[in-house]
């Protein structure tokens, strides 16, 4: 077997103590479905608290100097009104972020789920504007990463006001961490877009679960599992803070190819202004 890949802890040891942990059936619950939501994974207080930094830096161009705040579902290019407000890696922005509870519980969960190594190895955020009409589209996480490389990954998706069908809460197909990758591509056939969605076509999800929350519930999904976000039909903003956990990266004896990736840097090789997708 090749050796893991040292990953780096994001943020420093949580000062606080979880104050919420995952039950054995829920345990049991990801590890069959590859999901799991669970209705508080912090107290009203500290949605309160959270959500106040996230509108902050919403509302800040501190990012945008590194490109960290870009439009998932178009070409990352300067000027260009923006779909899908995403930042990238918040937490470098305001790292007040790392010592919420919201963070110490996550991380006490992450490592329930996928072991006691398990780290917290990054964050971001997605703020759909009220009326939004984009979908974040159905994919599977690893198809964004390094194919020549297997994982134990998972993500943690956290609304700061209610989740619901209406304003994009999260789908999920139970037992697709099963699976392979599936085939992916970029978003509307546009090699210039950071986003992937799953090749029309290549994947009936009719099988699908809505994960209905109110704030300050979550999500936890496997690397594989093939997720989705409808528009947003609301009023409101639909904020999530996103945390990424892993236990390990290995290199694969035989390496894959993704070639949707492969598409994506070629076309962006010719066009040297656009920023690369993560
Ligand atoms: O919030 C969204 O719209 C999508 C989130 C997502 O795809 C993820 O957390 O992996």
């Amino acid at each position: 077997m090749n050796p893991a890949v040292t990953l780096p802890d994001y943020g420093a040891p949580a000062a606080l103590k979880p104050t919420r942990l995952l039950t054995p059936e829920q345990i049991a619950f990801y590890h069959e479905h590859g999901y799991l939501s669970i209705d508080s994974l912090m107290p009203a207080a500290d949605v309160a608290e959270v959500r106040k930094i996230y509108d902050r830096l919403f509302n800040e161009d501190s990012q945008r100097a590194d490109g960290d705040l870009y439009d998932l579902t178009g070409a990352r290019e300067a000027g260009k009104k923006i779909s899908i407000p995403q930042i990238l890696n918040p937490a470098k922005y305001a790292p007040e972020l790392l010592a919420t509870q919201m963070v110490a519980n996550l991380k006490a969960m992450m490592k329930q789920l996928h072991g006691p190594e398990t780290k917290m190895v990054g964050d971001h955020a997605i703020n759909k504007p009220p009326h939004n009409a984009a979908p974040t589209p159905w994919h599977q996480d690893e198809a964004y990463w390094d194919p020549a490389k297997e994982y134990s990954s998972l993500s943690v998706w956290i609304p700061l006001q209610p989740a619901t069908k209406q304003n994009g809460c999260m789908y999920f197909v139970p037992g697709s961490h099963k699976l392979d990758i599936v085939p992916h591509r970029p978003i509307g056939d546009n090699p210039l877009t950071p986003g992937l969605e799953v090749e029309p076509g290549a994947f009936d999800f009719s099988s699908a679960v809505a994960c209905e929350l109110p704030p300050g519930g979550a999500t936890f999904h496997h690397g594989r599992t093939l997720h989705y976000t409808p528009p947003n039909n609301s009023e409101d903003y639909r904020r999530a803070y996103i945390a990424m956990g892993s236990a390990y990266e290995r290199k694969l004896a035989t390496p894959r190819r993704f070639p949707w990736k492969e598409r994506q840097a070629a076309a962006r090789a010719q066009h040297p202004s656009i920023k690369p997708a993560n």
